[in-house]
């Protein structure tokens, strides 16, 4: 069989967590990190609407990160981040990953746009990231990760985006009202997959070598 061809974007946390579940469910792709200001004309041509990641295979192509995540994880899932002990427990994990890529993520773009541009509102985006986390919070309150005692696709899906919130502004962040969100936070970072995740590789122009990873 044919290895998949992984889009991707190292600081994209869409990317990032497609590429931390491919970890995570010990698969293997092909890893062209592109240059999105030249979006390369073969990622075009089979996703027109040019985000990243995209999974190339011979025969088809997934164009969400969630769905890239469930492949991997239907593929193999030795840490059983999908939760199969609990069936009941994966829609549930997928309404709390649709609440982030909409809810969350809006105000955490319109936060990191008014602190960018030391906009009057900074303060009143941040508030509202806050109050959305306050559920993640309270849940990693109660158990060390975000749907109980053990990883799920939930903590890995969030992860990249709580990184970027705690990236804004770090000196507020260290001192925020979200002691066991860091926590976890720093608990993820020592995993040395985090770390594999976010190895750099140089950008993929059509002549570079292929980078297999997994
Ligand atoms: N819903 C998509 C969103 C992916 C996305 O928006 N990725 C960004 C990069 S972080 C992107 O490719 N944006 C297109 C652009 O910047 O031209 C997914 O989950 O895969």
């Amino acid at each position: 069989m044919t290895i998949p061809i992984l889009y991707s974007l190292r600081q994209c946390p869409y990317a990032m967590r497609a590429r931390l579940a491919i970890l995570y469910a010990e698969q293997t792709v092909v890893l062209r990190d592109i240059d999105m200001n030249n979006k390369p004309k073969e990622m075009l041509s089979i996703s027109p609407k040019g985000t990243v990641p995209v999974l190339h295979f011979e025969d088809t192509v997934i164009e969400e990160s969630v769905d890239v995540m469930l492949w991997a994880l239907t593929q193999s899932d030795p840490r059983n981040l999908l939760y199969h002990h609990d069936l009941l427990q994966l829609p549930l994990m997928l309404e709390l990953i649709r609440r982030n890529d909409t809810e969350f993520v809006h105000v955490l773009q319109k936060y990191r746009a008014a602190s960018r541009y030391h906009d009057d509102d900074e303060i009143e985006y941040r508030n509202q990231c806050v109050e959305w986390l306050s559920d993640i919070e309270e849940r990693l309150s109660r158990h060390t990760f975000i749907m109980g005692e053990s990883a799920s696709i939930v903590d890995y899906a969030l992860l990249p985006f709580i990184r970027q919130l705690s990236r804004v502004d770090k000196k507020w962040y260290n001192s925020a009202p979200l002691p066991h969100l860091r926590s976890w936070l720093i608990h993820h970072y020592d995993d040395p997959i985090f770390s594999k995740a976010m190895t750099i590789y140089p950008k993929w122009n059509g002549n570079t070598e292929a980078v297999i990873f997994g």
